[in-house]
């Protein structure tokens, strides 16, 4: 399990380990130049300047506060806290308590919240529970069909009308009737927007507002699909989103296929939100509840 992780954060790694590595190889002192140059390095691994100062902050007040054993380095330093700073928002989705217990996923175009809802689906579905999904995304040509498709070849309903219809009637008609068959999850996909077309996020705040009508508690999780190869564009279009429709949970996706996984930092550290899933690949188990050390352990090799 943790084999196919590390394989998926590769390029990540090489991003931020090898150059890491070279600065604080079996280092015992964190001097200011040392600091300064490891500020760089998780810059240039897609922190961002505001992150990457507080992991030296968090850092250098680590350091302060005890002097390292025999075994630490400065390497194993910041890894205790880099996980630090991502443990609060290590928090897997529980999806008991409300039948149904309705996701909305919401992200911009590409972003992969179709694929998302594809292995949640598959998830849940193995372990016994009944989902329906809702087709939201009624704006793109052909994307009603490609969850059609899904459900048909793992015998999950789908709720869905034609291309062009009105978003908020599609998922107010699937929340409708999961709550008649007694279904435990809907999930429900929207059309992907970016965040700057305000018109487009309007739409998505009508969608919520209308689910609101018929039960005033969903959704229970507004997920946020977020591509990590979006690099810092990922922080501005959570901090949209949220602005929006106020997101509950985060999916980062496609960490397999960038170097730039270090935003994941950025993220939980500017938006803090709990960062449910992450996708190291196009499988359904290719998406893992998040796990801050597994993370951590996955990108940087131990000096
Ligand atoms: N390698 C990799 N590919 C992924 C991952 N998640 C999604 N993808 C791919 O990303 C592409 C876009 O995924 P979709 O799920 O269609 O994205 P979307 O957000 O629904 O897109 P729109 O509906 O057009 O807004 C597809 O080719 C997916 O297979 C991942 O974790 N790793
Ligand atoms: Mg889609």
């Amino acid at each position: 399990m943790f084999e196919r992780l590390r394989a998926g954060l590769g390029r990540s790694r090489s991003q931020l380990s090898e150059g890491l590595a070279s600065l604080v190889l079996g280092k015992k002192q964190l001097d200011p130049a040392l600091m300064e140059e490891i500020e760089e390095q998780l810059i240039m691994a897609d922190l961002g300047l505001e992150t990457s100062a507080r992991v030296l902050e968090l850092l250098r007040q680590r350091l302060d506060r005890k002097s390292l054993s025999a075994t630490e380095t400065v390497m194993s330093a910041l890894k205790a806290t880099l996980v630090e700073l991502l443990m609060d928002q290590e928090q897997p989705l529980t999806t008991e308590g409300h039948r149904p217990f309705v996701i909305l996923v919401v992200g911009v175009n590409g972003a992969g919240k179709t694929t998302t809802i594809g292995k949640l689906a598959h998830r849940y579905q193995q372990e016994g529970r009944s989902v329906m999904l809702a087709a939201g995304d009624t704006f793109r040509a052909a994307a009603v069909e490609q969850l059609e498709a899904w459900g048909q070849r793992h015998d999950v309903p789908v709720v869905a009308q034609h291309t062009g219809a009105d978003s908020a009637s599609v998922l107010y008609d699937a929340l409708q009737a999961a709550t008649a068959r007694g279904v435990d999850i809907l999930i429900a996909d929207t059309a992907g927007r970016l965040q700057n077309k305000s018109h487009l996020m309007d739409e998505l705040a009508k969608v919520v507002r209308v689910m609101r009508k018929q039960n005033p508690a969903v959704p229970h999780e507004t997920l946020l699909v977020l591509d990590a190869g979006t690099g810092q564009n990922a922080v501005s279009q959570a901090l949209e989103f949220d602005q929006t429709v106020g997101i509950t949970g985060v999916a980062v996706t496609k960490l397999d296929g960038t170097a730039r996984g270090g935003v994941l930092f950025a993220i939980a550290n500017k938006l803090k939100r709990p960062i449910r899933f992450i996708g190291i690949g196009e499988k359904a188990e290719d998406l893992r509840d998040f796990s801050a050390q597994d993370f951590v352990d996955g990108l940087l090799d131990d000096q």
